[in-house]
């Protein structure tokens, strides 16, 4: 070696430990290896199981080299070729690029193999909302032409979002990897696993690979969201969706950086400007579609666990929750009711009156809603199990590599594995959700087990030997295989192979169920999915799967539900007590607090352990389940006008402090408490034995939901009581909060009078909205089958908008008004223009209260105090 080609093998090697991309990811490298792939090879001493590698590239690193960009109908185009493969088997050496202005906020980038049709994501973008908008994008684009790499800049102030330059780009048939330097180190999402609302960059990565694994760190767990939100530090914020759908793994690292590394498909990658955090959400949501409306019933409380054994036994649970007086809409079975625990069908002897006892619900104002695994049971005799033989005869089943019936393991024993890409098996499974529900008129369906879950590794005979198997990389997944706790990557589905659909199983299994449901109820559907991808929102609700009861799944339950609000799918909570492992009072006193603030709320437990209805346990913590239970139910209408508001315009329901004041950076990262919309903040008690909670108030002034007391923030920590009855609620100041009269059921809730809370900021008022409708019929804000109001309130007055009519506000009042933050005692009250003579007023709280209203909602209202 002469000296000076040492020396240029020096200063191509001397990059700072924290800014080395790993040329060695693959697989691990001797010496030899690596400088034989012309990286650099600079051991460190060693410091733990993770941190810099000791192989990496170097500076400038042969790549892809890039021709003249022209331009094409929505952007520009190019085309990229490297002069020698790279070191992966079956590296595609010519790729092409297109570069399209979307909207002023989005861009969007694809590579792609000229020559042949790579495998590309169906169903998710098919609704995606566009903008033609681009005359002034809030973007740069910059290109590097040899090695190729592009640089992102945020136009207002030329910050770097994105810059590829860093490490070569890297294409190949089942290995396609891209490095970025990041804006920041505060990234939120890669989901689905378990970790607070921030990442790690220390030298850790995430695998993206549905599974069915209970929430534990480190694990890939049943979804996948290939999607970040980057905060800036400055209140902007961009986010990044690389829409492919194989088994991935994003390295980070803290210069901050972040290599992408997927087996297969293409890269699609779409970039949004924000430049408001919420406004990335919409944009991303913009994508892959706003989230569906759900019926009104399923914003009340759900109660389930395996092991309510009979229609018997069900029935007692619900009359216990009776007696307790604990509100409850929705009662649930597991797997418990199948026959032989198979699907559409029902035990004869412990439910055989399952329709009689589901009807009995129904009278009660209540629904009923029971699990459908995918697994069809392939072992029944031929004649005796109609899905089989239905599914067998029209080709619904996923088959192996040589074109036989997949069959795998699940709790019916074997079981063939619907193919939901197959519109033959939408068909099919339409036609089974039908007849069953002919039978048992369940209100809405619950689809677990659709990583899809398989009890044997691959199927029961194994997996061919192949590239699809054991690629040539394998990201870090739970069980080190792709195949692990699934079915083989080598098996058909109509629209490709299972290694290329694996984690689109469960929303694909969702939008058939969604359209099923569609079609046989004819009102709005209610699915809830275990395993989801970007999209699933649109069609389903979702639940974090098997948590333990303990206090730190609970705590890790809260950046989990606000994960899911960023990717779409807002309809969400956690078992509420836990699912696995015995639950304290205590704990689930706690968790109920905390659960009755997720969007959706349901107490599920596992089969073995103690009971943990509302009812098992003491007077006094039935009662503080109770007050919190009812209270839910009470802000039942401002949750609903929440959603309406995610369905409608890609807001966030549950929803983090970082979204909604975005320039603090004390909330960057809090995730041990959130918000409702823009105005609750909701912290709850997260440990055990604590009796008080330290919460941040951004700054401004909070009102206590309970009492109307205020607290002035500068922007700080407050302690706050929290005896065991309590869950800390502050209502934010300019907020009206429409709320209702509770019930033990949304059913008897909704007939009720409203109330409303307002919360007077000292310089603007304050104002709130409702969205009404009838609760289940189809598309009503599409159709403008709905009602519309808006509230105002200044110093003195309180009064409503009604935007629009459409009946279903009829004959409903407003009953009470108390309004926080009334400086001066009044002593005169107005509704309508009438005195009114019973209102109370408190010289301590600063609260006026202004019951016995009996004023229509249907017209414009006002109060009036002075
Ligand atoms: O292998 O149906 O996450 O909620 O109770 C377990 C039984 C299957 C997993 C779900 C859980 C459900 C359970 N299921």
């Amino acid at each position: 070696m002469t000296r000076t080609h040492t020396r240029s093998v020096r200063d191509q090697c001397s990059i700072a430990v924290e800014s080395r991309i790993d040329c060695g990811r693959d697989r691990s490298l001797s010496r030899a290896d690596c400088e034989g792939r012309g990286c650099c090879y600079v051991p460190l001493p060693q410091s733990g199981s993770r941190g810099p590698p000791w192989c990496f590239y170097p500076v400038h690193y042969p790549g892809y080299k890039m021709g003249p960009l022209l331009p094409t109908e929505r952007g520009q185009r190019t085309t990229l070729t490297r002069s020698a493969p790279s070191y992966l088997p079956r590296d595609i050496p010519t790729l092409q690029l297109d570069v399209m202005a979307e909207s002023l906020g989005r861009l969007h980038l694809t590579l792609k193999d000229p020559a042949s049709q790579r495998y590309e994501v169906p169903f998710v973008t098919s609704q995606s909302r566009g903008h033609n908008d681009t005359q002034n994008p809030l973007y740069d684009v910059d290109f590097q032409p040899d090695p190729f790499g592009f640089i992102v800049r945020r136009k207002s102030n030329g910050r770097v979002l994105l810059n590829t330059t860093i490490g070569p780009l890297l294409f190949a048939d089942q290995y396609l990897q891209l490095s970025t330097s990041m804006a920041s180190s505060v990234i939120s999402g890669l989901g689905e696993h378990y970790t607070p609302i921030t990442l790690d960059l220390n030298w850790s990565s995430v695998s993206l690979w549905n599974r069915d694994m209970a929430p534990h760190r480190s694990a890939n767990l049943y979804g996948s969201h290939p999607f970040f939100l980057v905060q800036e530090g400055d209140g902007q914020a961009h986010g990044v969706f690389l829409l492919n759908s194989n088994a991935m793994e994003v390295f980070m690292q803290p210069t901050p950086a972040l290599t992408w590394v997927t087996v297969g498909g293409i890269l699609d990658f779409y970039i949004f400007l924000g430049p408001s955090p919420q406004s990335v959400i919409q944009q991303y949501h913009e994508v892959i579609g706003y989230p569906m409306m759900p019926p009104y019933w399923s914003l009340g409380f759900h109660l389930c666990r395996w092991g309510y054994t009979s229609t018997n036994v069900t029935r007692t649970v619900v009359q216990l929750m009776r007696q307790a007086k604990i509100p409850l809409d929705v009662q649930w079975n597991d797997l418990d009711y199948a026959d032989q625990r198979r699907v559409f069908t029902f035990d004869p002897q412990r439910f055989g009156d399952l329709p009689q006892m589901v009807e009995e619900f129904h009278q009660l104002g209540m629904k009923y809603v029971l699990i459908l695994d995918p697994g069809i049971s392939s072992t029944s005799p031929p004649g005796s199990y109609k899905p089989f033989d239905d599914g067998l005869k029209r080709g619904v089943f996923i088959t192996n590599s040589t074109g036989q019936i997949l069959i795998g393991k699940v709790w019916p024993g074997l079981t063939a594995f619907p193919d939901f890409t197959n519109p033959t098996t939408q068909d099919w499974w339409m036609d089974c959700i039908r007849a069953f529900h002919n039978k048992v008129p369940v209100d809405g369906l619950w689809i677990d087990m659709n990583e899809p879950s398989n009890f044997v590794q691959g199927s029961v005979d194994g997996c061919p030997d192949s590239d699809l198997e054991k690629p040539p990389y394998t990201p870090g997944v739970i069980g080190c295989q792709l195949n692990s706790g699934t079915v083989c990557m080598s098996a058909q589905q109509s629209l490709s192979n299972h290694y290329n659909l694996h984690n689109l199983y469960g929303l694909t299994e969702a939008i058939a169920t969604h359209r099923a449901l569609l079609k046989v109820k004819g009102t709005r559907p209610f699915v809830l999915s275990r395993s989801s991808f970007p999209g699933l929102g649109r069609f389903s609700a979702h639940w974090t799967g098997d948590v333990q009861s303990d206090w730190e799944q609970m705590r890790f339950s809260i950046p989990a539900v606000l994960l899911f609000g960023l990717y779409g799918i807002p309809f969400v909570g956690a078992d509420v007590c836990g699912f696995g492992g015995d639950t304290t009072e205590e704990l689930c006193v706690r968790w109920t607090q905390l659960g009755a603030f997720y969007p959706f709320m349901r107490n599920h437990n596992d089969k073995p352990n103690a009971p943990q209805e509302p009812y098992v346990f003491s007077q006094q913590a039935q009662d503080a389940m109770r007050t919190v239970t009812t209270l839910r139910y009470s802000l039942l209408p401002f949750l609903y006008t929440l959603l309406h508001h995610a369905h409608t315009s890609a807001s966030t329901v549950a929803r983090s402090l970082f979204l909604e004041f975005p320039t603090d950076p004390n909330c960057q990262s809090i995730d041990r408490q959130f918000l409702w919309g823009s105005s609750l903040l909701i912290s709850p008690v997260l440990e055990q034995g604590a009796l008080e909670v330290t919460a941040y108030l951004p700054p401004g002034t909070w009102y206590s939901l309970h009492n109307g007391r205020a607290y002035y923030s500068k922007g700080q920590y407050i302690l706050f009581p929290a005896a065991l009855d309590t869950i800390n609620i502050q209502v934010r100041e300019g907020s009206i909060i429409p709320q209702q009269v509770p019930a033990l059921t949304t059913t008897a809730s909704r007939r009720n009078p409203f109330t409303l809370i307002v919360a007077l900021s000292a310089e603007d008022g304050a104002k709130g909205d409702l969205f009404w409708d009838d609760g289940e019929s189809l598309d009503t804000f599409e159709r403008g089958d709905y009602s519309y109001v808006l509230f105002f309130a200044e110093e003195s007055y309180l009064v409503s908008k009604p935007v629009k009519l459409n009946g279903s506000l009829d004959r409903l009042v407003l009953g009470e008004v108390s309004v926080f933050g009334v400086q001066t005692r009044p002593t005169a009250v107005w509704a309508n223009g009438q005195r009114v003579h019973d209102f109370s007023y408190s010289t301590d709280t600063k609260v006026l209260t202004v019951p016995g209203l009996d004023l229509p909602m249907a017209a414009m209202f006002t109060v009036q105090w002075s």
